[in-house]
Parts: structure tokens; sequence; C-alpha cells
């Protein structure tokens, strides 16, 4: 509310702007109140409305991996927009949103190459639980409707991926959940702390399976779905052979395996996928984010020819599955897929991103030693710093940290008090040495 009188002082136009944009995921009275905007951006920076630079080092929101702006995919928004700015994809279609398919499903594992649109890494995740479920009740199986997820799992906010997920504070502000849903433990071991890449043990922890399958019956279960390497909690990096064995049990037990590669997918740890970089292959592969190089919202579900197959094959004529939305393979996001698809391959990025590893994990673990500093993982251009908690406040620490660096130039992400880092995939050593530096200088000086 504001007062439009005569004599008082003039209405500050960001007032009446900040209160109308109920912000998400964010302290809206404190951001209002301490307002950071960012008004362009181009390569690794972005740029505020006072023109200050800000190194980019999470990809926006661990989406723009090919970097900002690139001119290629504007154009072809641009040129989409004005050729054909919608079409159906419900009985009707356009050439491009086969095309896409065609080109997503040659860089995922094989296998995978049915591929479900969606807006979405919470649509990803919902499109996916239901496929599942639609995947048993054809093959006569409607008993298993369970679905496991994981402790400290993110796959959006929907009802189905937020069931599924395991952050508390995610889930309980809401009473009702999607019933016949459980979780495994997650995998961080404080024991593990400094590891770089996979700690060592992993088949163990998965066996943890077994007993919830021996407690539910495998007969109840649907699918099993985990990111195969936990983003939005801090990068737990999962533990060498513990991916392998969730893969042998799903198998033996006829469970489908889901993962979401919301944000491992599109080179984020030196592949097309994560699941072909630990040479696990799911039933269903979700992604969104990199996959139009975050410039116009797209998901979608890279499902397996069998559950394809068993669900269109078994169904009565007319549609196979009642599931889709109106913009599923919307003609701009599709254009900007493939467009953003072609820089991947043409510059080699998944590739350039995996030579650059090494030279990551070395700069991420120089904080090792820093004050407050309790842990550092890696694993592909991904990092997590664990920072010890303030005593009865936690997260204000990692959050001071990630106000300070983006008032002195540089943007990191924090979750509680873990300091999460993505950049885009274009990151240069030089622009490396000058994050972790930032970072270091402000732990230097945080209380
Ligand atoms: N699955 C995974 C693994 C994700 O990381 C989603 C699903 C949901 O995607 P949408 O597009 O519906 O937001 C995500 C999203 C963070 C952060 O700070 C992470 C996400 C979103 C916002 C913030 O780590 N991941």
């Amino acid at each position: 509310m504001f007062e439009d009188v005569a004599g008082s002082p003039p209405l500050r136009s960001n007032e009446a702007d900040l209160s109308s944009f109920w912000m998400p995921f964010t302290n809206n009275r404190f951001f209002k109140k301490n307002p950071r905007l960012l008004a362009s951006a181009s390569g690794m920076t972005y740029r505020t409305p006072d023109g200050a630079e800000i190194l980019d080092g999470t990809a926006g929101l661990w989406c723009v991996n090919a970097g900002h702006a690139r001119a290629e995919i504007v154009d072809a928004i641009a040129r989409q927009a004005a050729t054909l700015d919608f079409a159906p994809t419900f009985q009707l279609a356009h050439p491009q949103a086969f095309e896409l398919a065609s080109r997503l499903s040659a860089v995922m594992p094989a296998g995978l190459d049915r591929i479900f649109f969606t807006n979405s890494g919470s649509e990803s995740a919902d499109t996916s639980l239901k496929i599942a479920l639609a995947y048993h009740l054809a093959r006569g199986q409607g008993g298993r409707n369970r679905l496991i997820g994981r402790a400290r799992g993110y796959h959006g906010t929907n009802f189905g991926g937020m069931a599924v997920g395991g952050i508390g504070g995610n889930r309980k502000g809401f009473q009702t959940q999607l019933p016949g849903v459980d979780h495994l433990s997650h995998t961080y071991r404080p024991a593990d702390a400094f590891t770089r890449g996979q700690p060592a043990g992993g088949a163990a922890m998965a066996d943890e399976l077994e007993a919830l399958i021996a407690l539910h019956g495998a007969h109840t279960i649907a699918a099993v779905i985990v990111e195969p390497v936990a983003g939005s909690t801090g990068v737990l990096v999962p533990p060498a052979g513990y991916l392998e064995r969730l893969r042998e049990i799903t198998r033996a037990h006829g469970i489908l395996l889901i993962f979401d590669e919301v944000i491992t997918g599109f080179g984020r740890v030196g592949a097309a996928t994560a699941s072909e970089r630990f040479g696990v292959t799911p039933d269903l592969l979700n992604m969104a984010k990199g996959i139009t190089n975050g410039t116009v919202p797209m998901g979608a579900v890279a499902v397996s020819r069998d559950v394809h197959d068993t669900i269109v094959n078994s169904a009565e004529p007319g549609i196979e599955l009642f599931h889709g939305y109106t913009y599923s393979a919307h003609p701009v996001a599709t254009a900007a897929a493939l467009a953003t698809l072609e820089i991947y391959e043409r510059d080699g990025l998944f590739a350039h991103a995996r030579a650059l590893e090494d030279h990551w994990e070395t700069a991420a673990h120089s904080l090792r030693g820093a004050p407050h500093v309790i842990d550092v993982r890696n694993f592909g251009l991904m990092a997590g710093i664990e920072l010890a908690p303030r005593p009865g406040a936690p997260g204000t620490r990692a959050m001071e940290v990630f106000h300070r660096c983006f008032d002195e130039g540089v943007l990191v992400r924090v979750t509680g008090d873990i300091i999460a880092l993505s950049p885009p995939l274009i990151v240069t050593p030089t622009q490396i040495a000058r994050i972790f530096e930032q970072i270091g200088k402000v732990l230097a000086d945080l209380a």
C-alpha cells in the first residue's frame, strides 16, 4: 500500500515494484529491504542496474552451462517467435519437436530414446513418477505404487517431487503429502570430509534399499528416484559403487530407477549425463535447466524403450498416457534447446568441463584450512564448501558469505551453511582462481 497524497515525498518506483512480486524461496521481508538486482548478462558476467560486474560462479541457478547471452541461442529464439510462436502438441505438432527429441536421444545414455517434454525440473519429476506408475499398471502390476526417494534429495516443488524429496523444510509446511512414499538415507558421512571426488564404500550404503524392499515388499514398489550427485543440498557426491548397486538391486526386483539429472545433465559432470560419467543407466532420466542453457523454461524425461513401449503398446486404442502440458515442446523452447545442443557439441563443452575438473578440484580444496571450513566436496564442475554453523544461528554464516561475495563481484549460491559452486562450463582458470580467492578473502574476515 502507498499513499498518493499531495505533499508527501515522491514514491520511489522500486518500492511499489518490490512489493508485488512474491519471490520464490526467498526471505521476502529481508530482500525487499536489501534488494540485489541483476540487469544484464553476457558470457561469465552479470551486471547490476548500477553497472557493477558480478562473476557468475553458479551458472545462474545451475542452468547457464554455455555462458550467458549466446548469440546463436538468442537468434534462434527470436527467429522462432517470429515464425511459429506457439503450436499445440496435443494431437498436432511442429517439426522441431521431433528433431529435438531425436537430437536429445542421441546425447542420452543408449536405450533412453523416448523423450517426454515438460517445462521445468519439477514437472520432469512428477512426469517421471507418473510414467513409472503407468508402466507397472500396464504390466498388470498396479500394486506397485510405492515411490522411494532419498533424504536430502531435491526433485522440485510439485506434489510428487516434494513427497519423494528429502528436505524437511520443503515438506513440513504443507499438510498433505503423497501416500506410500519412503526414503533412503542420504550418502553424506562427516568422516569423508575433504575427499576429492568420490568417497569410497558406496555399495554397502546402497544395500539399505534391500532393507526397504524387505520391509515393504518389492511388489509394492514402483520406482526409486535419486540425483546422481545431490545438488541443492550441498553437492553430495555418491560414494564409489553406490549408484551401481542401486541399479543392481532395482533391476533384480523389477523396480524402475529414475535419475534426476536436472543439475547433473548437460556437461556439469564432464559428460552429457552423470549416467554416462558413472556408467550406470537408469530407466528414466530427468532433465531441465541446461537443456536450453537456462534461456527459456523447458524440461524433459528420457524414457527407456521398454518403459515407453510397454505403456504405448498395451493401451486401449486412443490416448496412451493421460499426461502433458500446454507448453510441452513449446516452439520457442524447442528452438532454444536445438541451438543450445549445437553449441555444446560444436564447442565440445562437456569434454572441456572434464578437462578442467582437476584444476577445479585443486582450486576448491585450496580452501581447506580457511576459517570455518569443515568440508570441501567436488565432482565435475560442482563444489560444496561446508562451513561450521554459528552457534544458535545456522545458515547465517554462509548467507553472509553470499552477500559479501556478491557485493565484491562474485556470485555464489548457499544452502544452509554450504556454499555451492557450479560455474558456466566456459569458465577459465583465471576466473576459477578469482571465485575461490574471493571466498577465501571473505572467510578470512568473517565472524
Ligand atoms: N530436480 C533437481 C535435481 C533440481 O536441482 C529441480 C528438480 C526442480 O527444477 P525446477 O525447474 O522446477 O526448479 C531442481 C531444481 C539451488 C537450487 O539453489 C536448485 C534448484 C532450483 C533452485 C535452486 O540449489 N534445482
